[in-house]
């Protein structure tokens, strides 16, 4: 069988778009609600989470910057944070809203029906925008567990209101290279409703709002069995896709490794999207990792991670367009499927070492990460104080 893939230089072209956000939560301790385990060396304020995403990127060469949680990763003076993330050779990111974690949220941020819980809750999210403006940042991200348990609980259209007046205030205080992003999920922590449970309440929120508003696809929020790529095709299609949180997930919102429990899935979410030409930072889709390593080191986590991404993409980058195209218009269904999975069964490793070679990187992050004695000195070096988790 003949295997035809486009020349490696337009994969390559194409690899060196890519660019992935790196999380600080998940350098930080992490669990379930039944245990968090505590790991060495790891870090105790988001200065030295930077540090630690830094390192991700000085081995992998794709992830340059770094989103911040607010409150999580508080701190005096932003400027100073964005100076020192310079220094370790990346940038800040993101910032995401955190409105959640306050006993005031028990019924709701947003759409909770106290207008002064809504009025705290929209005041954090101008927080936000005001760090946003120190740090340079272009996005905020949204996401809501704002729900209810019970039904007759509160009245569901009324919150969807309160929802869409709050969103409101804070879109009219973006400036104007600044954008909102806004995360769907289907369950969890509330189990009757969700306020935004999925892509479509999200978008028709983003649709009134206008531009500066898109929609945000957390690979780990969907029913088992829901077609991502889908969602991808169509938000892309209607220009609203703002970005990724890329996770991999079992049962749940499980926050793994990308690519580890479906790498074929996350082939798919690529192939959408390097068909829309959307690789590109001036296509406006943030290629973000949100997970949690609980068990597994975190700093090989994330580059593992990204490897997996770059992967995934270069995969997507092999798929011969024009085969695909042609086996589509003649009605050849297993030519088609056969043009997609050769794509996908093209070993991508040796591609991804020479890149890394033509960047000055070592062509195996894990191995010279590993090397690097890195994990070492900052178990020996971060003694004393509070070790950050999910919530510090
Ligand atoms: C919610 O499950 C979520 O995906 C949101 O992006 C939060 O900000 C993040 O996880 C917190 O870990
Ligand atoms: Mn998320």
């Amino acid at each position: 069988m003949t295997v035809t893939v486009p020349a490696s230089a337009s994969v390559v072209a194409g690899l060196r778009q890519l660019r992935i956000e790196l999380p600080s939560w998940a350098f930080g301790n992490s669990g379930t609600r039944f245990k968090v385990f505590a790991q060495r060396g790891v870090p105790r304020n988001p200065y030295e989470k930077v540090a630690d995403a830094a390192q991700v990127h000085r081995f992998t060469g794709v992830a340059p910057t770094v989103a911040l949680h607010i409150p999580w990763d508080r701190v005096d003076d932003y400027g100073d944070l964005a100076r020192h993330a310079q220094a370790h050779g990346v940038g800040l990111g993101t910032i995401n809203s955190n409105t959640f974690q306050d006993d005031d949220y028990m019924l709701g941020s947003v759409c909770h029906p106290d207008t002064r819980v809504r009025h705290k809750a929209v005041g954090h999210l101008l927080e936000c925008v005001d760090i946003m403006d120190a740090t340079g940042s272009r996005d905020l991200k949204l996401w809501f567990a704002d729900g209810t348990n019970y039904p007759g609980q509160d009245d569901i259209r009324m919150r969807q209101d309160r929802l869409a007046e709050s969103l409101r205030i804070v879109y009219d205080r973006l400036g104007p290279d600044q954008r909102m992003v806004l995360e769907y999920k289907l369950f969890e922590p509330s189990f009757y409703i969700t306020d935004v449970p999925d892509w479509g309440t999200a978008l028709v929120h983003c649709i009134a709002l206008g531009p500066k508003a898109k929609v945000v696809v957390d690979t780990g929020h969907h029913a088992p069995g829901t077609n991502i790529e889908f969602i991808v095709a169509a938000l892309l299609r209607a220009d609203k896709l703002g970005a990724f949180d890329f996770n991999s997930r079992f049962y749940a919102d499980d926050d793994l490794m990308v690519g580890a429990a479906d790498p074929f899935q996350l082939f798919r979410i690529l192939h959408e999207v390097v068909k829309a030409d959307a690789l590109r930072p001036e296509a406006g889709v943030a290629f973000m990792l949100d997970q949690c390593h609980n068990i597994e080191p975190k700093i090989p986590g994330q580059i593992r991670s990204v490897m997996n991404v770059q992967e995934a993409t270069a995969k997507a980058l092999l798929v011969d367009r024009e085969a695909l195209e042609a086996a589509q218009r003649a009605g050849d269904v297993l030519g088609a499927h056969g043009v997609l999975m050769n794509a996908y069964s093209t070993d991508v490793r040796p591609l991804l070492a020479e890149l890394r070679a033509g960047m000055g990187l070592d062509p195996d992050p894990m191995a010279a990460f590993a090397r690097s004695g890195y994990v070492e000195r900052i178990a020996a070096e971060r003694v004393g104080g509070q070790q950050a988790g999910w919530g510090a």
